[in-house]
């Protein structure tokens, strides 16, 4: 019995979501296109020491994220497969895009 609830507990791991990290930094995401698997969060810390913010609006995802301070981090889980544009209101040519599979 108890080594069934070890193989149930490692199997529920195995297929669990990973965590990505980009920065923003110069005004611009770290890096410009990022594919990763559905079910996984990215967070986006400001590198920067002006404000950042981060939205995504499509129409199988919206996220519209409170302005961000230096060293802040911000959380976003990619529950739906899609190319999804992420992008910051304070500085319009900053553009990630993310492609969920
Ligand atoms: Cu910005």
């Amino acid at each position: 019995m108890a080594l069934f609830l070890v193989l149930a507990f490692v199997a529920s791991f195995a297929g669990a979501a990973a965590v990505h990290r980009i920065a923003q930094k110069g005004r611009t995401f770290a890096q410009s296109e990022i594919t990763i698997p559905r079910g996984d969060t990215i967070l986006f810390t400001n590198e920067d020491e002006y404000l950042h913010q981060i939205y995504v609006d499509s129409k199988d995802m919206s996220v519209d994220s409170p302005e961000q301070a230096q060293g802040q981090t911000i959380e976003v889980n990619f529950p739906r497969p899609g190319t999804f544009p992420v992008r910051c209101h304070i500085h319009p040519k900053m553009l990630l895009t993310v492609r969920v599979e």
